[in-house]
């Protein structure tokens, strides 16, 4: 199994999964559940949980990193190339940003960068199982280089945009991107500027 490994200054391990809902949790019934992808693409599309299932995925072992600073170690993430599923409903070159947004009226901003990133996943299992109600059943992003917060549990739709927006956190101050290898944990750090959408095309 394939691990990915990234720097997580300032972080320690814990042994469980700490629940971290902003909200109250949904209730997911899985037949009527699906997830979108809209805003600026030339294919909106919309996926049943059935559907995501039968797709060929990709799976890998990774660290799960909280912005409030515990890790869980060596996670197994399984699930369909998140890079994959943007790329099919053909993104604007407009598209910079990507908002991941959830039943429970969470939601969370990813640069389209990291989106679109190679080990970017719409995680279905971790650690072989489907994710429980309470980890986001049934499906949730997950992008190894940034912090928790990102990895949007229940999600419904993946909306791509030109200009940045605050998620739940973000409005509270916590960072537009969240890469745990440079602690952005808050805004009003200095950070590289997200490379342009048309750099990755080739
Ligand atoms: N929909 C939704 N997704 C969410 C959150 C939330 O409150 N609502 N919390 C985030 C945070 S801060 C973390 S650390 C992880 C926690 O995942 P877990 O509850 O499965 O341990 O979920 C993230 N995804
Ligand atoms: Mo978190």
């Amino acid at each position: 199994m394939e691990k990915i490994e990234v720097k997580n200054p300032g972080q320690y391990y814990v042994n469980n999964w700490i629940i971290y809902d902003a909200l109250d949790g949904p209730a997911i019934d899985e037949n009527k559940w699906s997830l979108r992808i809209t805003g600026l693409v030339a294919k909106p599309a919309e996926y049943t949980y059935k559907e995501l299932n039968r797709m060929n995925g990709i799976e890998y072992i990774s660290d799960f990193n909280c912005v409030t600073k515990w890790s869980i170690k060596e996670a197994k993430f399984t699930g369909p190339s998140l890079r994959d599923l943007i790329m099919k409903s053909g993104p604007a070159p407009e598209a910079e940003w990507v908002m991941f947004v959830c039943a429970d009226g969470y939601d969370t901003p990813v640069p389209f960068d990291d989106a679109v990133d190679e080990k970017s996943i719409l995680a279905l299992k971790i650690d072989d199982k489907p994710l429980g109600i309470k980890h986001g059943f049934p499906a949730r992003p997950f992008i190894p280089s940034l912090y928790g917060w990102k990895s949007a549990k229940w999600i419904t739709e993946i909306r791509l945009m030109e200009k940045y927006e605050d998620g739940y956190w973000e409005a509270y101050g916590y960072h537009e991107r969240g890469k745990v290898e440079d602690q952005e944990r808050f805004k009003g750090f200095a950070w590289k500027k997200i490379r342009r959408h048309s750099e990755i095309d080739k």
